[in-house]
């Protein structure tokens, strides 16, 4: 089986894709300029003539997009396209304000389609396997977006949604599923339940997990505790969707972006501008092939670097982001020490005898903010254990508190991790 869904493109030099993306900017920008108030007033404000834009070297000059535009434009204020072409949309909560919106046209669908078909031939999904879509299907494109990849791709699909976890590995076993598609804490959640059970799966080979941290060692948890191989996949509402800022390959080292399809930016917070590869930053896509609400420099609040724009040793050349290391929103500073969620559960899940489930509670005393760490493990792992390992990585010594496995609240979709607690005297 190739492992390329598209190999004229997954596998054009880095030279080539950037004449296509100069190309496809040009055209995205004429676009939204004679389709949008939003963008022509911000055009304006910069003082930028859209015709001006000449390919990838003027990018800079644009004003980048936010999670906040959404926000400020909703429903439909940024819409490009006849709200009579509009076939779906889908919207995601996110902590704070009005809900981010995505509506697709056609094109916008099939576009979708084909980013996530490129990733399961990625993972070595191929036609007439059968796949099990775990996220719901409702406004979070986790569930429709797997879905509509997986019609393109021709797969044999389980539609469950989330939730009912005996069911779901009833079905997986029932229909010899091959491979499944999750948000990371339901991959976490269904491993939970098979050692309960005391049960395997024994056709399932593949795992898609994203939607929330994911670090290296949670990957292999689930992949040692489900029996797979587990691939990164990366996508969000505001690009159009789970896959289509990609996915990892085989050789897992990095989310291989759809160059053809977005532009990759990694910024500096503080000046805005571009960061050189291998540096960390903010994650910055402008999308190039898409027509009912393209984004153009979105700020997606994401941190990551780039790994590489090598050619890779799956053969693929778009380049390759670092895992997400969380938001900037989510990064906390604790005794003057700055740090991820991400970085806990790497450090967590190092420790042997440490299950999946843990919280990171911010307690506030009269001001003072200090760490809390609960986390179920196994008979013999102490507090001192996690404490003791977690200043070795933080510079800092959390308070630790085990607790025996599945006795912390679960969620439905994406987990909280983080929970603040304020106390005073
Ligand atoms: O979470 C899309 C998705 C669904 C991806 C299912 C993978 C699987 P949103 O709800 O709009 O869309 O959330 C997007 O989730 O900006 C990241 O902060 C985070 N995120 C998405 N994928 C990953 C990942 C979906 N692979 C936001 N690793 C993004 C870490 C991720 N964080």
């Amino acid at each position: 089986m190739s492992l390329f869904w598209n190999e004229g493109i997954e596998t054009k030099s880095q030279d080539e894709i950037r004449c296509i993306q100069s190309e496809r900017l040009k055209s995205v920008i004429e676009w939204v300029a004679a389709r949008s108030e939003f963008h022509r007033a911000r055009f304006k404000e910069a003082g930028i003539d859209p015709k001006d834009i000449d390919g990838l070297d003027d990018l800079v000059h644009i004003p980048s997009m936010s999670k906040a535009d959404f926000s400020d434009n909703y429903p439909l204020k940024m819409l490009c396209v006849d709200r009579k072409t509009l076939r779906e949309v889908h919207l995601s909560s996110g902590s704070t304000g009005a809900p981010v919106v995505m509506a697709y046209d056609d094109h916008d669908l099939d576009q979708w389609a084909e980013c996530m078909a490129r990733c399961y031939r990625m993972a070595g999904i191929e036609e007439g396997d059968t796949i099990q879509i775990t996220p719901s299907f409702g406004l979070f494109n986790g569930g429709f977006g797997f879905y509509h990849g997986a019609r393109k791709a021709g797969l044999f699909i389980i539609p469950t949604g989330a939730g009912n976890t005996l069911r779901q590995i009833k079905l997986m076993n029932d229909f010899h599923v091959k491979a499944i598609m999750g948000v990371v804490s339901y991959g976490i959640r269904i491993m939970e339940v098979l050692q309960e059970i005391n049960q395997a799966i024994p056709s399932l080979k593949i795992g898609m997990f994203g939607a929330e941290t994911f670090s290296d060692s949670m990957c292999e948890k689930i992949e040692n505790g489900l029996g797979i191989e587990a691939f990164d996949i990366y996508g969000m509402t505001e690009t159009g969707g789970v896959g289509t800022t990609g996915m990892d390959c085989g050789a897992h080292n990095g989310i291989h972006v759809w160059e053809d399809q977005y532009i990759l930016e990694v910024i500096d917070t503080q000046t805005l501008k571009p960061l050189a590869d291998g540096e960390e930053g903010e994650v910055v896509f402008t999308s190039l092939n898409r027509q009912a609400i393209p984004v153009i420099r979105l700020r997606t609040g994401d941190i990551s670097r780039v790994i590489s724009r090598d050619r890779c040793p799956c053969g693929r050349t778009h380049a390759r982001l670092d895992r997400i290391k969380g938001r900037i929103d989510d990064m906390l500073i604790i005794k003057g020490v700055n740090f991820y969620p991400r970085q806990i559960e790497q450090a967590l899940m190092d420790i042997t005898g440490v299950r999946s489930h843990y919280q990171i509670i911010i307690e506030d005393i009269n001001g003072v903010k200090d760490l809390r760490i609960n986390v179920e493990a196994d008979e013999g792992v102490t507090g001192y254990m996690v404490e003791k390992h977690l200043k070795e990585v933080l510079g800092f010594s959390p308070k630790g508190d085990v607790f025996k496995p599945g006795t912390l609240p679960r969620q439905e979709g994406k987990a909280v991790r983080v929970f603040f607690e304020k106390r005073g005297d």
